[in-house]
């Protein structure tokens, strides 16, 4: 399971999940993806937050391009899939988990960052899909995810034109929902994790795997969908608990500071 090009750390209830590949500005080779597959299959129960960040100058330079040897169509599928299996594992895993983004967020970086549930930026970050130049396609679940964050219009120009987004522009974009300034994106990215590792687990599961899901629903199903879950969430006993503490005054109200 050890990669020696990703390093995962945990501190206390949150795993931190480091490409450590700089000399490659962080190019996910197969071997790196995998690994990261396994590592949220592995994750400790006792993990309730994630954070992914790359070391180095950039986040992640996308697929590894020394890799992309003749395939045929069917090789070439089964390539994609894996990385579909491996994000798959990101967005739909156990816990929540925060890109802490930072330079180059290109190609399947942007794949990646896009399967994670909060995105932290700095202000050196820039995101790319060079798949357009380069003569191939997102392969990495980029097609269905990138639209869902910064529109089908948007990428589609991203892809014909070569258009780079900065951090700022991108964040208007709704690439990512923080934007921070340099060499801080890691400790939002840890904050974050440290508020998120505090929600009940039910309902950090219920904005992880059923709200993406019933945003996808027809409004009918979606909100047949919503009353299970949320009848699900409120009958645990970690929402009775929380409850009775707001009402009896010993929980923090919701304040704008
Ligand atoms: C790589 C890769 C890579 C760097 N695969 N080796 N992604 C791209 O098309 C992006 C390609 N990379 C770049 O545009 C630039 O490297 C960066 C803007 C990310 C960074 O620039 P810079 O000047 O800091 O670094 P560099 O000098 O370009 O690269 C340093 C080394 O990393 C160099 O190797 P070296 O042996 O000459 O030192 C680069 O070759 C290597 N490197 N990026 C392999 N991507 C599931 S489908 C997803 C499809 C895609 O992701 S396509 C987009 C691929």
């Amino acid at each position: 399971m050890n990669h020696p090009d990703l390093h995962i750390e945990l501190r206390e209830h949150i795993a931190i999940i480091r490409l450590t590949r700089a000399a490659k500005r962080n190019a996910l080779s197969d071997g790196l993806i995998l690994a990261l597959r396994d590592a949220f299959d592995n994750l400790p129960d006792t993990v309730r937050a994630a954070v992914i960040d790359g070391e180095g100058p950039h986040f992640c330079a996308g697929l590894d391009l020394s890799e992309l040897q003749e395939r045929d169509a069917g090789q070439g599928m089964r390539h994609s899939r894996m990385w579909h299996a491996a994000l798959e594992r990101v967005q739909y895993g156990p816990v929540p988990v925060i890109a802490a983004l930072h330079g180059a967020v290109v190609g399947g970086g942007l794949e990646l960052a896009s399967a994670c549930h909060i995105r932290v930026a700095d202000a050196s970050t820039f995101y790319a899909l060079p798949e357009g130049s380069r003569g191939i396609f997102v392969g990495g679940g980029g097609s269905v995810r990138i639209p869902k964050l910064i529109g089908a219009a948007r990428m589609t120009d991203m892809m014909l034109t070569g258009r780079v987004y900065n951090a700022e522009d991108g964040e208007r974009a709704g690439f990512a929902q923080y934007l921070v300034p340099e060499g801080t994106a890691f400790d939002k990215a840890l904050e974050l994790a440290q508020r998120v590792a505090q929600n009940a687990p039910l309902t950090n599961y219920a904005l992880m795997h059923a709200l993406p899901r019933i945003a996808e629903q027809p409004a009918d199903h979606g909100f047949f969908t919503e009353s299970l879950i949320a009848g699900i969430a409120q009958a645990s006993p970690e929402a009775k608990t929380r409850l009775a503490d707001f009402l009896e005054g010993r929980a923090a109200k919701v304040s704008k500071d």
